[in-house]
């Protein structure tokens, strides 16, 4: 038996990548610079590597794993490590290998088509990988000495290494064609032989086993795909090297015959997300091959109960193998570093909890347990089981909240009356002009907001002059506003750090961490809350806020609230519960929020869910099984308001088109949208559908600093007209302004309102 986990974190226990990384970003745009910050950035990924290891081997895994570590991201990696990099960068012989991987991930100035390289979501996580540009002429060839530097610096630390690359099908498949009429796969050829270099010189470096990604096995791949793998690994076993074919996130089902007659040493599966798959990989997986099982979860943070992980490695189907591995269920990149900043955690729900550092310890205990009996882990196995019990307790479980879901009435999903009715009533009310102009709630968040937030948290600044400062700040909002003409208000979210974790913070049975950072994208992080129980309301949330900003205008001031998919799918939510039971708990704290704001006057209120779409199960027969409890949750969140009051909702980050009748069935009488790629392909989708309410597609994308002209937007508003009734179009831009500057954000806001009076001059 041994153990091991598919990969680490990388930002270390402090983010100490993210801050070398922006201090080099922000020194090497400085003219003449020698940079020290370069080398100091070198060195930082050199020491996090070797503090990660020593983790790995302190907690006593058979082996530390090479080649999880990354820069800004692992595919950008292997997009140097295959000799891939486009061409459009215009890279020369002599640029360095960082200063051409930074150029890719960030953009570069020195050549018109240096954009940077788009991003996709991994997976249904909320890391985002670099997706690789594909030609035909595409070629490639080991073109980085980084992987091996690093196998090289492992066991220059004396470690047993296992490496790790991401496979060559998924590697092509995450990737996209970048002309129309060719297929990514048929690259494979050209491609396999520079995998088998790399596998030659792994092994020519003394690396027995390589982990060898995979995970596009847990996809709705067809037949073609799933093919290839088969003369895929037919030529990589060709190489000396053991390869432990792994798989993660999602139960492989339908592909197991085919997995298991791949001529690979090893196969990886996720135990947790595939657990259905454990019984019939059991018996088709050959028995003198390793099997590594992952029954530590990693895309969660609870720590594991002992006795069910053992339970599942001690089943008759695997308990004769001899080639058993333990292992987390996928890399431990998508939980937080460690439990250890804690410190001012509940200490209940830290007995709860394991993030990565403390996962390594339950993998070897597992192993332990395995090996020498459950006596050799007693103190393991006893906290294992108090935890469990802590769990059932009345800290996580409330009566009252479960009675509300399990009460909630049929038709408590629906507003009032049917949308045409709404929206007379709530054009009366309104009295909006044609091409209503309004933003999508956030405005700039500069820096002196932030250290009032930060200072508040500290205890430096009182909260009557922390409340006094976001006043201020919250005025300025409005009055740019009534400068700019808006005609629909935000009061535009100074007090708000994340968009979830805002919500976090207020709710019963969520929690949030001081230090548990997840890498989202580069050097982005994000903090997602814990759900730990039964989720409810005490106070309003938001009230206070939109009624001071409602109170400074005659314009209506729109509430903005975060809808409860969102809070559900950017959260580590508890295993204890079924997800749409927690949904329907979110969307009821929700609801009451909107009835507060309903009360207190506000009579239009946005809720957030950029999260709907990235949620989808990875297979899609489960999908509409997952839409349906999904978009009941937002109606029970939106629809306990009057007709006169109208629901917005936003949505970012994702492909619509396939989901519009369920985006269509959450019923908002507005839903605005990103939909900047400039070619307005989105609206196809919403006119093949005839979508039947009002929509605002975003016509300027807030990415970035560039100020679109008048023109630009009058002229993606004349195609959105042709595809969507004129008087169902809002004006607005395709997201939140918070990464903004005010000068940027106030001229391209200006532009916009003066696109908007040109459509209604020319088109009424
Ligand atoms: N919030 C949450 N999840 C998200 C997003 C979000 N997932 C998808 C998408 N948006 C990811 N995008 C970002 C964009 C910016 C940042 C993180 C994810 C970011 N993070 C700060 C950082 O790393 O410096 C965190 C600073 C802070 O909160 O104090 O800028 O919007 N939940
Ligand atoms: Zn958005």
């Amino acid at each position: 038996i041994c153990s091991h986990i598919p990969g680490f974190p990388r930002m270390g226990a402090r983010r100490e990548l993210k801050m070398a990384l922006e201090t080099y970003w922000k020194s090497s745009s400085e003219p003449d610079n020698t940079n020290p910050d370069l080398k100091n950035l070198v060195a930082m990924g050199k020491q996090l590597r070797a503090a990660h290891w020593a983790l790995q081997k302190k907690a006593g895994l058979d082996w530390v794993t090479v080649g999880d570590f990354a820069f800004y991201d692992h595919v950008l990696n292997h997009i140097q490590l295959l000799g891939c990099e486009p061409a459009r960068f215009g890279f020369s012989e002599d640029t360095p290998e960082l200063e051409r991987y930074f150029a890719m991930a960030r953009g570069s100035l020195t050549t018109e088509s240096g954009q940077a390289m788009s991003m996709l979501k991994w997976f249904d996580t909320n890391y985002h990988y670099m997706v690789p540009e594909f030609f035909p002429d595409t070629a490639f060839s080991v073109h980085s000495e980084r992987l091996f530097d690093e196998v090289k610096e492992a066991k220059a630390l004396g470690h047993s290494v296992k490496a790790v690359l991401l496979g060559p099908v998924s590697f092509l498949y995450l990737g996209r064609e970048k002309v129309e009429g060719f297929d990514r796969l048929s690259l494979l050829p050209k491609l396999l032989p520079v995998y088998r270099q790399i596998l030659s010189r792994l092994h020519a470096e003394g690396v027995e086993w390589v982990q060898i990604d995979e995970p596009v096995l847990g996809l709705d791949i067809d037949d073609k795909c799933l093919s290839a793998f088969e003369g895929t690994y037919a030529e990589l076993s060709k190489e000396a090297v053991k390869l432990l074919l792994t798989t993660y996130f999602s139960s492989l089902a339908d592909h197991i015959d085919t997995i298991s007659k791949l001529p690979v040493a090893g196969l990886h599966i996720d135990a947790v997300r595939g657990a259905e798959d454990l019984k019939e990989i059991a018996a088709k997986w050959p028995a003198d091959k390793v099997l590594s099982v992952g029954v530590i979860d990693g895309r969660n943070i609870w720590k594991a109960d002992l006795d069910k992980a053992l339970a599942v490695l001690r089943a008759p189907e695997l308990a004769g193998r001899d080639n058993l591995w333990v292992a987390s269920s996928c890399s431990l990149l998508h939980v937080p570093f460690s439990l250890e900043a804690e410190t001012k955690m509940d200490p209940r729900l830290k007995q709860c909890l394991a993030f990565a550092a403390e996962k390594l310890e339950e993998i070897h205990a597992i192993k332990d347990g395995l090996q020498q009996g459950d006596a050799a882990i007693a103190w393991a196995l006893d906290s294992s089981r108090q935890t469990v019990e802590l769990r059932k307790g009345d800290w996580v479980h409330n009566a009252q909240v479960a009675r509300r879901v399990g009460d909630l009435k049929e038709g408590m999903d629906r507003r009032g009356s049917a949308f045409k009715v709404r929206q007379a009533l709530q054009r009366k009310r309104f009295k909006l002009p044609a091409f209503p102009t309004t933003t999508i709630g956030s405005f700039p968040q500069t820096p002196q907001i932030r250290s009032a937030r930060a200072s508040f948290r500290r205890g430096s600044l009182s909260e009557a002059e922390y409340k006094k400062a976001m006043q201020e700040e919250i005025a300025f909002c409005i009055a740019q506003q009534e400068k700019l003409r808006l005609d629909v208000f935000v009061h535009g979210e100074p007090e708000r750090n994340d968009m979830v974790e805002y919500f976090g913070e207020f709710l019963d049975g969520m929690a949030m961490t001081a230090n548990g950072w997840v890498q989202s994208y580069g050097s982005r992080c994000v903090k997602p809350p814990v759900i730990y129980g039964d989720v409810s309301r005490q106070d309003a949330m938001t009230v206070e806020w939109t009624k001071f900003a409602q109170g400074l205008t005659d314009k209506p001031v729109k509430a903005m609230l975060t809808g409860p998919i969102t809070i559900l799918q950017w959260s580590f939510v508890r295993d204890d519960e079924a997800r749409p039971v927690v949904a329907d708990q979110i969307a009821l704290a929700i609801r009451d929020e909107v009835a507060d704001l309903e009360k207190a006057g506000i009579g239009i209120i946005q809720i957030d869910e950029p999260g709907l779409r990235e949620g989808l199960p990875l297979r899609r027969q489960h999908w509409q099984a997952y839409l349906d409890w999904a978009c009941r949750a937002f109606r029970i969140a939106s629809s306990g308001v009057g007709d006169d009051t109208q629901i917005h909702t936003h949505m970012c980050y994702a492909e619509f088109n396939d989901i519009m009748p369920d985006i269509a069935s959450l019923d908002a009488d507005v839903i605005t949208l990103e939909a900047s790629r400039g070619d307005m392909t989105l609206l196809k989708g919403f006119s093949d559908f005839r979508y039947p309410n009002e929509i605002g597609p975003g016509v300027y994308d807030i990415h970035s600093p560039r100020v679109p002209s008048v023109n630009e937007m009058v002229s993606l508003l004349k195609q959105a007209s042709k595809v969507i009734d004129a008087d169902r179009l809002w004006v607005n831009p395709d997201c939140g302004l918070k990464t903004r500057q005010w000068k940027e954000t106030f001229e391209a806001l200006d532009n916009m309102v003066k696109s908007a009076k040109l459509m209604r001059e020319t088109v009424y």
